[in-house]
């Protein structure tokens, strides 16, 4: 290979011989079928659905890989300065169909498809989803992925390859049981570098001795060692041939000596028992979005991939043989949340114990290579970690942590001496029984910049939690970058049809690079042909997803009438109580109403989709009391169109693609100040949807920029919250009256077993309310109400949505990237090269 790109002859053969693009549908359908036949050894005769996704993705799988080696190699040699992304959830959703609109030549492959008897979106439907995350964090990963490539900035992901991933939801009797998402079966996305290992050391203990200089040196020893096995995922950019690289860590057994002797004096099963004790730790998500719950395979996780992705980005600056100094000018190291902070104690750890700088050199290396991103100010979500528990796991790692805590505050204590109480209230050492190590702290005091995801949510960060760093550090510390999501996946993968129409109007898909060109648009708001093309968009849209809920759930729902949506996960903050209260109030209201008044309403349709942490029993009682009340409300005649309750289940990103362009109004009604950004709340807008939502997250910022009479926002404002809450607690509660008749129906049986709801009910009326569903309940239902005589008006509604379209342009996540670029990595893109050289990865 070597000699190859030293000649250039040789290199003219290479090229002559590497992949090009499909001419042809005929050429996609010969390397299809080469690919069927061989690579999955399936005949002409048993190539089902699943062969043909095979066979074309690996078709274009061997286009992206040219790609992806040119833009490895070009990255190398440029040698800037690169982006490490740590997150441990990137929730990708599917990859042909992006792989398809990066590589280009998606026609040719419908046309080749066809010809072999397949239809494209059969095909693309046979994908697994990766579903490597939770929620908005590990979706905000994979939409800052694509934004990063597409962009052309040299940035890798490093995260876990779980063997599960978010379980699968099924709804059985209106409950939601979990069943494991076993998604590795056939992933062609994926390459295994079984050459690419990190030994990772777990427990031990550390020895203290003076080197040959005589200087006091620390070293980790003894303990248990796993090893870490690189898989490598492509990541293409849209418009470039950038296509940057995910690095997922798998775990399996060191294969040490130890094993061997094992093996050999006939403990077979005792070893195979190890093997599979070390696999444990990459083999499944944990399953809780917003909650932390201390468990030691997490922390084990996290020091795991942490500890590998910190040695493999270690390793490739080394090559560069500068001096350590340069380190903060040649990575920037994105910690998203505070699931990878231990790789700040890692890093300190690497330069100290193993490179023999002194402690400030390397500590100041440590500060300037790290940014934090907070996503959450529920306290219920500080990670916070047990003292003898990281003592038994990284022994070395907690005296590292203790010695940032007091150089930290002895830090503190010189520039604000009189204030005693600050230095229990900033240590990074919890003094509760047992004592708690707080990872936000440490994450804060190991960066540069700390950033939060929407201007309310870093206002917000600023004045709670991280109140007093502000005053330590200043407050140029911290940061607001508001969310965004990838236009390509989001607009023009999930709404073809929409970024079709779009582009006739703007004269090409360059929206899809700039989104801000979407204002546009607006010269187009009065244009008649273009409004009934756009209604005929969404209509289709809700058409597509009445087949999906007819075809999952048996109930046939209008196409015609408003489809009311909220997908999300299911948490109290994000109140998918309160939708579902009032759609009681809703259905009450209708069993009262005349035939002439029956006639006025706007017939609806509420969607509810997302899935429950497994242990979160409040959560689970909401999905099932949303069942119970569509299985009651969908089979009353007295209702008929006028209301169908419908639950989809297993929401997930391909999921989301169907369900975000079908939406009339979506639902963002968490309780002020808990959402930290919310970014489905952007999908459907862009996708042509208006929404209803608090006075929170990023609904603030789309209400600015898509005016506020293209929103309706209700409820209580962030800054009264507090006071509210405090009332409560002091008997100062009153139910609001028509929250009370919908209680009163649960409480009658209505819905089933009152029992069952019980707890759901209580924790308004007795517990403190402490979301404000009551407090938020009437205004919610008037501006429900709103929202019914503004659908009447088709000729104002559909001003609005496409208005609010328009002004969508900021939502996009290039412009988050390009603001992380500039304000937090200091980072360039780096302009892909015409044609360069092949090389490894690595
Ligand atoms: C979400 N957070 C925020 N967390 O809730 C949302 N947490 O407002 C925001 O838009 C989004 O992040 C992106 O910034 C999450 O999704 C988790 O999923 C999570 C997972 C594990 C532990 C804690």
């Amino acid at each position: 290979l070597r000699r190859a790109f030293r000649n250039r002859r040789g290199q003219r053969e290479w090229n002559k011989y590497a992949p090009k693009p499909f001419e042809s549908a005929e050429e996609f359908e010969r390397e299809t079928v080469k690919h069927i036949e061989t690579t999955l050894a399936r005949s002409l005769y048993n190539c089902d659905e699943l062969a043909a996704y095979g066979g074309t993705a690996l078709a274009f799988r061997d286009r992206l890989v040219i790609d992806w080696n040119k833009t490895q190699q070009n990255q190398t040699f440029a040698d800037q300065k690169r982006v490490y992304y740590l997150s441990l959830e990137f929730l990708m959703g599917r990859a042909l169909d992006n792989a398809m609109l990066n590589v280009g030549h998606k026609e040719t492959a419908k046309q080749g498809l066809s010809d072999l008897g397949f239809r494209v979106e059969d095909i693309i439907t046979q994908e697994h989803d990766a579903a490597l995350g939770n929620g908005g964090l590990g979706r905000l990963a994979a939409c800052f992925l694509d934004s990063l490539a597409s962009l052309n900035y040299p940035a890798w992901g490093y995260g876990l390859r779980y063997r599960y991933g978010i379980f699968k939801q099924e709804i059985i009797d209106g409950y939601q049981v979990e069943v494991p998402d076993y998604w590795l079966d056939f992933n062609p996305w994926e390459f295994a570098r079984h050459d690419i290992t990190v030994d990772i050391q777990f427990y031990g203990h550390v020895n203290k001795y003076q080197d040959d200089e005589g200087k006091m040196v620390c070293s980790w020893e003894g303990g248990e060692i796993v090893q870490a096995v690189a898989f490598d995922v492509p990541i293409p950019g849209y418009g470039t041939p950038t296509t940057n690289n995910l690095r997922l860590w798998a775990s399996k057994a060191a294969s040490g000596e130890f094993d061997f002797q094992k093996f050999n004096s006939g403990e077979y099963e005792s070893s195979v028992a190890d093997q599979q004790r070390a696999e444990t730790i990459s083999a499944v998500l944990y399953p809780n979005d917003n909650l932390e719950r201390g468990k030691e395979l997490r922390l084990k996780q996290q020091y795991f991939w942490c500890a590998a992705s910190l040695y493999d980005i270690v390793r490739r600056f080394k090559k560069s043989k500068r001096p350590w100094k340069d380190f903060p000018n040649q990575v920037a190291i994105q910690l998203n949340d505070t699931h990878p902070t231990l790789a700040i104690p890692e890093l300190q750890r690497i330069l100290i114990d193993q490179e023999g700088l002194d402690w400030d050199e390397a500590w100041s290396i440590v500060q300037k290579t790290f940014g934090y991103t907070n996503h959450t100010v529920l306290p219920e979500a500080l990670e916070k970690w047990s003292v003898p528990l990281i003592q038994h796991l990284l022994p070395r790692h907690l005296q590292i942590i203790y010695d940032i805590n007091l150089n930290f505050l002895q830090y503190v204590e010189r520039n604000n001496p009189k204030d005693r109480d600050l230095l229990g209230r900033v240590s990074i050492i919890e003094e509760s029984n047992p004592k708690m190590v707080r990872m936000a702290y440490l994450a804060v005091i190991g960066s540069h910049k700390v950033n939060g995801v929407a201007e309310l949510h870093s206002d917000l960060i600023k004045t709670t939690i991280f109140k007093d760093f502000v005053k330590i550090y200043g407050p140029d510390k911290f940061a607001n970058v508001t969310n965004g999501i990838t236009p390509r996946r989001w607009l023009h993968q999930a709404n073809p049809r929409l970024s079709e129409l779009i582009a006739s109007k703007l004269g090409g898909y360059g929206f899809l690079k700039d989104l801000t060109l979407l204002h546009k648009l607006e010269a187009y708001v009065d244009d008649k042909d273009f409004r009934k093309e756009f209604q005929e968009i969404k209509y289709a849209n809700k058409v597509r997803l009445a087949r999906h809920i007819k075809e999952v759930t048996g109930v046939s729902v209008n196409p015609s009438a408003l489809f009311d949506i909220q997908v999300k996960r299911i948490h109290e903050y994000k109140r998918q109580q309160l939708n579902i209260f009032g759609v009681i109030h809703r259905y009450l209201a209708i069993k009262k109403m005349s035939p002439e008044e029956k006639k006025k309403m706007t017939p609806r349709v509420s969607i509810f989709g997302g899935k429950a942490a497994p242990g979160y029993w409040m959560a689970k009682t909401v999905i099932h009391l949303i069942n119970e009340v569509g299985r009651v409300v969908n089979a009353d005649k007295d209702v008929g169109d006028l209301l169908k309750v419908i639950f989809v289940e297993d929401y997930n990103v391909s999921k989301a693609e169907i369900i975000c362009p079908a939406s009339d109004i979506s639902e963002h009604i968490s309780t002020a100040g808990t959402e930290a950004s919310g970014t489905s709340n952007m999908k459907f807008v862009l996708n042509g949807g208006l929404i209803i939502g608090t006075c929170d997250g990023a609904n603030i910022e789309i209400t600015r920029e898509i005016g506020e009479n293209n929103i309706f926002l209700f409820g209580n404002l962030a800054e009264d919250v507090d006071e509210l809450r405090h009332a409560h607690l002091y008997g100062n509660f009153q139910l609001d009256k028509e929250l009370e008749s919908v209680f009163d129906a649960i409480r009658s049986g209505m819905f089933g077993d009152a029992g069952q709801f019980s707890a759901l009910v209580n924790g308004i009326v007795e517990h403190g309310d402490y979301y404000l569903v009551s407090d938020d309940f009437a205004s919610y239902c008037k501006t429900h109400d709103m929202i019914d005589e503004a659908y009447k008006d088709q000729e104002e509604w559909v001003t609005k949505c496409i208005t609010a379209v328009a002004r969508m342009g900021f939502f996009s996540s290039d412009r988050c990237i390009d603001e992380y670029a500039e304000m937090i990595w200091n980072v360039e893109p780096l302009q892909p090269k015409a044609d360069g050289v092949d090389g490894a990865n690595g």
